[in-house]
């Protein structure tokens, strides 16, 4: 079997895979992005590239249509509005999950064809506000780190990152570096203790937001100790003196640090010249994101640890695609390849180039204001492609609602039900990873291929082909006669050129002759030309800026909701919820919250907990654990209406913005929490995908079908009928054992002897092993060994899995500690566990400091 060299879907790490149409799943060990590894979600890509669910024809109006008639639809409705409303009263949201050449085209339309720049991007949740900090300190959106930069590093500095489960294989890549060069040094600065302090030797607890005192203080403190390089500054780098006496006016206690710890951490920055700062989500997604991003480039512009070998600023992308989408420009405040609408010679250069009718001449609506315009009924026609933003929006029932509103709405997924697709008049079916080709940028300006190794279905299309089509149809043929992504790709390449007489970083010369079919993983402009090592930078001076920035007001009292991502998980869910693999790993959506928080609302360990303000309600199994400090409650982004109910996060996250970026603070919702009053519990196992309609539900994948975790305060007048409605099994047999005492109830759905669901309830939360409940459906075990919810003698249960490669539970590790396995190494020797991909290796090591600390007590 031949196998196809292509590139991951998830995060911005870019890990190159090897796949073949069998199923093969493999790191390719010739990219330099990850040389061969993958984490859980890449190796799980076997599992999510199935057709199920997959939106395979167009629809109108919920019914199946022809590919001709709904791309005349969404043509004749945007002209319609654009001919009576203006070019304003359409808009594009789009995603930094589209491959290039689709980004290209769709901000080709809007903004040289449409003429307006209402195109945004869920990038705009992502990295606007390390391209708007980029901008003001270099003059342009340049990422000057490199991976290798990783591993040379004697100081990293994770701020706002939890790298260990959003870029495993980089976090790999640090953790070796340092096991081979053990004086290297890791600080991870996070509110919250997460994976990723396993390997840092030491975790500044920052209060939320108190990274700009933090970062403010470190400066003062450079100042202060004489460690600013004066030379470097005089030559290279404008506004110092004013960002210093705004450091100097910042209490870094603010931080709300220990001010030893505080002293210890500038003092090894002070001392090292090699510093790498990587920041990501923690920085961006907040009201002073950009200052943030300023307060850390502050730091190392003064210092001149800039453009240096194992030294500088690395804001590490979220998604597979973010940085090419940057590049082509579509966000709503750029115009393409780097250049700014608001410069009349850019844009007459790219209006030229594209041969087009008109051009934007201003900023268009970020997402946030995108979204309030359809609320309020100023868009006519909106097209969303390749993004969910109905749960991945703040205020996320607010913009369900105003893409409601919109008279006119566009949906391109790979998926037929979305919580957003669910809001369409057309959607339009997209091929997905594996079926089509392209191009993607990572973290480090790395341009790979995504290459097709499976058969497009017959319905489906590439997104930059069903976007030329619509503009043909909206009468820009001539623009948008391609044939293949390498046409696109040709012509991005040459827009670069002209465009490069302005003397922007963007250049992408190397391309200019590239065998697409053929293209190696490239880094532009050149794999070892390093960005800033003269110190030029982008402003008109050739200096880079330091900036004043203020630390923000700290937070009044109340509680802090902070949200992020799980391990195992991409975003939504809707490629990622296909694995039982993966959904292992946390099955369910949870509140972290600390003890004493918990105590207030008289709240236990699996209890659910009902979060609230004036946006909405979510229902969350509370996690009492001193991960997250008192006042501070943490959350994951991933579970939709689809797979869940009562439990979108983004339902009560405010649509607060930066004011530079337009980010959204979705790191810091303002909410209250109460214990919610459930009547029952529920756990149910089962064949068919489950009916989640109960006030509390969330289901999962799982080996033999389906899970769902579920709780209502009305108690059902017959159980058996429930079960069988739940499980939707109608005709299913049923056992019910009750035990009226205690108001607990077990039920066997069978049809004959082959088990279809078993159903747990109680007035207290269920307890049981989940996985031995999920392994006996589809057997046809006695029902007994089902309904005790345990497994047979000879089969231990294995807990909770740590390690979803190999399917590895808690308690199977447990046991193999205590039988001697006294390290993360030898746990794989025993049980394979973080042998494959390595992301469950920071539980592995917890698992055995946790475990060897209770021997050494004994
Ligand atoms: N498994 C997995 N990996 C992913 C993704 C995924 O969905 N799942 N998504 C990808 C995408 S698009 C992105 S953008 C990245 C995101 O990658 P990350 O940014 O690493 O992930 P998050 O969990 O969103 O947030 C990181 C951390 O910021 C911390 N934080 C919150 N508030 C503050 C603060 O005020 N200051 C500081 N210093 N820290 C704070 C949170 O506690 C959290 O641990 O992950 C990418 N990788
Ligand atoms: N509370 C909270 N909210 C957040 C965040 C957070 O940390 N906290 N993080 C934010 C960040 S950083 C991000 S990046 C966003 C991510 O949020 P979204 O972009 O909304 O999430 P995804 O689930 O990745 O949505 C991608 C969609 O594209 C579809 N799709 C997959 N492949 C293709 C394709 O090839 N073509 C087309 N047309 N469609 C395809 C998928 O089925 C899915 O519906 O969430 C943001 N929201
Ligand atoms: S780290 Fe994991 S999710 Fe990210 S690109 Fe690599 S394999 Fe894919
Ligand atoms: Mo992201």
């Amino acid at each position: 079997m031949s196998l196809t060299r292509t590139t991951c879907p998830y995060c911005g790490v870019g890990c190159g895979v090897l796949a073949g149409a069998d199923g093969t799943i493999k790191g390719d060990p010739d990219h330099p992005a990850n040389f061969g590894r993958l984490c859980s979600k890449g190796s799980a890509l076997n599992e999510t590239i199935d057709l199920e669910g997959r939106l395979l024809h167009p629809q109108i109006a919920g019914k199946q249509a022809t590919w001709d008639s709904a791309l005349d639809l969404v043509a004749s409705k945007f002209s319609e509005a654009i001919r009576e409303h203006g070019p304003d009263s359409v808009a594009f949201y789009v995603s930094g999950q589209l491959l290039t050449e689709d980004y290209y085209v769709a901000n080709k339309l809007m903004k040289g064809f449409i003429g307006s720049a209402n195109i945004d991007t869920n990038s705009r949740l992502c990295m606007a506000s390390s391209v708007a900090g980029h901008k003001r300190a270099f003059g342009t959106d340049t990422v000057p780190g490199t991976y290798a930069d990783l591993d040379e590093a004697d100081l990293i500095v994770l701020v706002g990152s939890n790298l260990a489960w959003c870029h495993p294989v980089l976090y790999q890549r640090i953790a070796a570096a340092k096991e081979a060069r053990p004086s290297m040094r890791v600080v991870n600065i996070d509110p919250r203790r997460t994976a990723t302090c396993d390997l840092a030797d030491m975790h500044l607890r920052v209060a939320p937001d108190g990274d700009v005192a933090l970062f403010n203080g470190l400066l003062a403190y450079l100042a202060d100790h004489d460690h600013l390089d004066m030379d470097y500054v005089t030559a290279h780098v404008g506004g110092c003196r004013a960002a210093l006496d705004a450091a100097r006016a910042t209490d870094p206690l603010e931080s709300g640090i220990d001010p030893k710890e505080l002293a210890r951490f500038y003092q090894i920055w002070a001392q090292t010249t090699k510093v790498v700062t990587v920041y990501s989500q923690g920085v961006n997604q907040s009201a002073c994101g950009t200052d943030k991003v300023g307060a850390i480039l502050n730091c190392h512009l003064a210092t001149g640890r800039i453009g240096k070998v194992g030294a500088g600023p690395f804001s590490v992308t979220g998604q597979p695609n973010a940085m090419g989408g940057r590049e082509v420009g579509g966000l709503a405040n750029m115009l393409a390849n780097h250049l700014d609408i608001e410069n009349a010679d850019h844009r007459e250069k790219v209006q030229t180039f594209w041969n087009s009718p008109t051009i934007c001449t201003s900023a268009g609506l970020k997402a946030v204001d995108l979204f309030d315009a359809c609320a309020t009924g100023k868009i006519k026609a909106l097209w969303v492609m390749s993004t969910n933003p109905a749960v991945s929006m703040p205020d996320a029932d607010g913009v369900a609602r105003a893409i409601a509103n919109v008279p006119f709405v566009a949906i391109s997924d790979i998926m037929a039900r979305t919580d957003t697709g669910d809001l369409a008049d057309v959607l339009l079916p997209a091929t997905g990873w594996g079926e089509k080709d392209g191009t993607v940028t990572n973290s480090e300006r790395r341009i790979s291929r995504q290459r097709a190794f499976l058969p497009a279905p017959a319905g489906a299309r590439p997104d930059w082909r069903i976007v030329s089509d619509v503009a043909t149809r909206m009468g820009f043929g001539g623009a948008f006669v391609y044939t293949s992504p390498s046409e696109i790709f040709a012509e991005y390449i040459a827009l670069d050129a002209s465009a490069r007489t302005f003397g922007r970083d963007l250049d992408l010369s190397i391309f200019a002759d590239a065998d697409y079919a053929n293209l190696l993983p490239t880094q532009w402009p050149r794999n070892d030309m390093r960005f800033f090592a003269d110190g030029q930078f982008y402003h008109a001076d050739g200096k880079a800026r330091m900036l004043p920035v203020k630390a923000p007001i700290p937070r009044r009292a109340g509680l802090t909701l902070n949200t992020g991502r799980n391990r195992d998980q991409w975003h939504t869910m809707t490629r990622t919820g296909k694995s039982p693999k993966l959904g292992a790993h946390l099955a369910e959506p949870y509140l972290e919250i600390h003890p004493d928080d918990a105590a207030d609302i008289t709240a236990s360990h699996g209890d659910l907990i009902e979060v609230e303000n004036v946006l909405g309600t979510t229902i969350l199994r509370a996690i009492v654990t001193d991960r997250v400090t008192k006042g501070q409650l943490f959350a994951p982004m991933h579970w939709t209406r689809q797979t869940s109910r009562n439990a979108t996060i983004n339902s009560v996250i405010a649509p607060l913005t930066d004011p530079y970026s337009g980010q959204p603070a979705l790191k810091s919702g303002s909410v209250s929490i109460s214990l919610y009053a459930a009547k029952w519990y529920g756990f149910l196992a089962c064949t068919n995908q489950p009916a989640a309609d109960t006030s509390y539900a969330a289901i999962a994948r799982t080996q033999t079908g389906w899970q769902m975790e579920l709780a209502s305060t009305q108690t059902p007048d017959d159980w058996m009928l429930e079960a069988k409605r739940f499980a939707r099994v109608p005709n299913a047999e049923a056992s019910i054992y009750e035990d009226r005492a205690n108001g607990s109830v077990r039920v066997v759905l069978h049809e004959g002897e082959l088990v279809q669901a078993v159903f747990f309830a109680g007035r207290e939360p269920v307890i049981l092993s989940r996985a031995a409940a999920v392994s006996s459906v589809g057997t046809t075990t006695a029902s007994l060994h089902a309904l005790a919810g345990r497994m047979g003698k000879d089969q231990p249960d294995p807990g909770a899995v740590v390690c979803a490669c190999f399917n590895v539970g808690q308690n199977t590790l447990l046991i193999a500690i205590g039988d001697g396995a006294q390290t993360v190494q030898s746990l794989g020797e025993v049980t394979c566990a973080g042998t494959n991909c390595g992301s469950c290796k920071p539980e592995l090591a917890r698992l055995v400091a946790q475990n060897s600390l209770a021997l050494a007590a004994e």
